[in-house]
């Protein structure tokens, strides 16, 4: 390829590339044995509005903010008037609506699925006024996920379960506005150690397709058994025309919510390699990219570019692959030359191509070092100082 065409091939990929960070990365995190609390951690919607529109002026590729309703939006339609407010205010919008159906007290036994009809109702009510908190700040996602599922064999019908899932995802879907959608999240355990109500892709699909044509499958990269070949289940919804989403983050034993890449990169370029690979193939495709994790030790800001900017890196290399030669190469099963070509493009340096695209773009050449220039953090720390709260967090 020229040295013209490779710019812009990677100039393309990257004006197109976009991923949503979430409010909760700003916030306090911990783990079930404790929360350190940072000082520069955000507690309030107005902090996770500055440090997502940071994150964004520093990469040029993170837009938009997913917001979870019990966190960010306790008072419903009234707190969505503040988050228009801040969206015309720090040019950050409203990204996908996560529904809380795993917090309050009498989720204990299940939300949608829980054998009492009135708790049921509490979850559905919850995701129906979700949907209008969407359609109020023009989000196109719901990002549902709940923790229903069971700890011991014998204690709950799991078929019952299914029914009441399924009539809950009906309900919601029928709400749905024109251009709305209901993104349905797996996860094979955690916080339910013996049955998890939606445990996998399956599952996921079943009930998406089942509850309408705006249900789409979300997968979060850390909700897998070890050594899962995600972009082989990615390679079959987009087949289906059923994958809505993305929760990226990185993982080394469950769902650790590392940041996106910290430790197996070539997992995230297999990904991208099969969403390139169905783009170019001319398949439906209408994916959202969206970031879920939670900072517990590294400074919340830095991390969150720092996985932007990994995931351009890593979606930057995916684009490199000429994909009509590497079909060429599976059709004549030329296994060693189509894996060299593959790999080849994910061990290319494209750090110099990606400053390139920053520096044509007007966007900070390196945005972890511009970060630290800035001084952002040590304001916030300043302003801030180190609170307890803000949501986010299940400590
Ligand atoms: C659950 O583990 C999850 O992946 C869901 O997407 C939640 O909304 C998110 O993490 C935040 O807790
Ligand atoms: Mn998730």
């Amino acid at each position: 390829m020229t040295t013209n065409g490779l710019l812009e091939r990677v100039f393309t990929a990257l004006d197109n590339f976009r991923i949503e960070i979430p409010s909760w990365g700003f916030a306090n995190t911990g783990t079930r044995f404790g929360k350190f609390v940072q000082a520069a951690a955000a507690t309030n919607l107005e902090e996770k509005f500055a440090d997502g529109a940071e994150v964004n002026r520093l990469t040029g590729a993170a837009p938009t903010m997913a917001l979870h309703v019990l966190w960010d939006l306790p008072n419903g339609l009234e707190d969505a008037e503040r988050v228009l407010a801040l969206a015309k205010t720090t040019g950050v919008q409203a990204g996908s609506i996560n529904p809380n159906l795993f917090q309050s007290q009498e989720y204990k036994y299940g939300s949608l699925c829980n054998p009492s009809a009135e708790i049921r109702a509490k979850a559905r009510k919850h995701l129906l006024n979700s949907v209008e908190i969407g359609k109020r700040l023009k989000s196109k996602d719901v990002s549902l996920w709940m923790a229903d599922g069971s700890n011991y064999p014998g204690t709950q019908s799991i078929r019952k379960r299914v029914d009441w899932l399924a009539e809950g995802l009906a309900e919601a879907h029928a709400a749905l506005g024109e251009e709305q959608r209901l993104l349905v999240e797996y996860k094979p355990f955690e916080p339910a150690f013996y049955h998890t109500d939606i445990a996998d892709w399956g599952m996921a699909l079943l009930l998406a397709k089942g509850a309408g044509p705006k249900a789409k499958v979300l997968v979060d990269t850390g909700h897998h058994y070890p050594s899962q070949n995600i972009e082989q289940i990615v390679a079959w919804l987009l087949h289906e025309d059923m994958l809505g989403g993305f929760h990226f983050n990185d993982r080394r034993y469950a769902d650790d919510d590392l940041t996106l890449g910290s430790i197996d990169p070539y997992q995230v370029y297999r990904i991208f390699g099969e969403l390139l690979s169905a783009e170019a193939d001319g398949l439906p495709m209408d994916v959202a990219y969206m970031v879920d994790q939670s900072h517990n030790l590294k400074g919340k800001v830095e991390a969150m570019v720092q996985t932007v900017v990994t995931a351009q890196e890593l979606y930057v290399k995916a684009a490199l692959v000429d994909r009509e030669q590497l079909a060429g190469l599976q059709e004549k099963c030329d296994l060693v030359a189509a894996e060299e070509l593959f790999r080849g493009a994910f061990w290319t340096d494209v750090r110099p191509l990606v400053k390139a695209w920053r520096e044509e773009r007007g966007l900070p050449l390196e945005p972890l070092a511009e970060l630290r220039r800035s001084g952002y953090v040590e304001r916030a720390e300043a302003i801030r100082g180190p609170k307890q709260g803000g949501g986010g967090g299940y400590a």
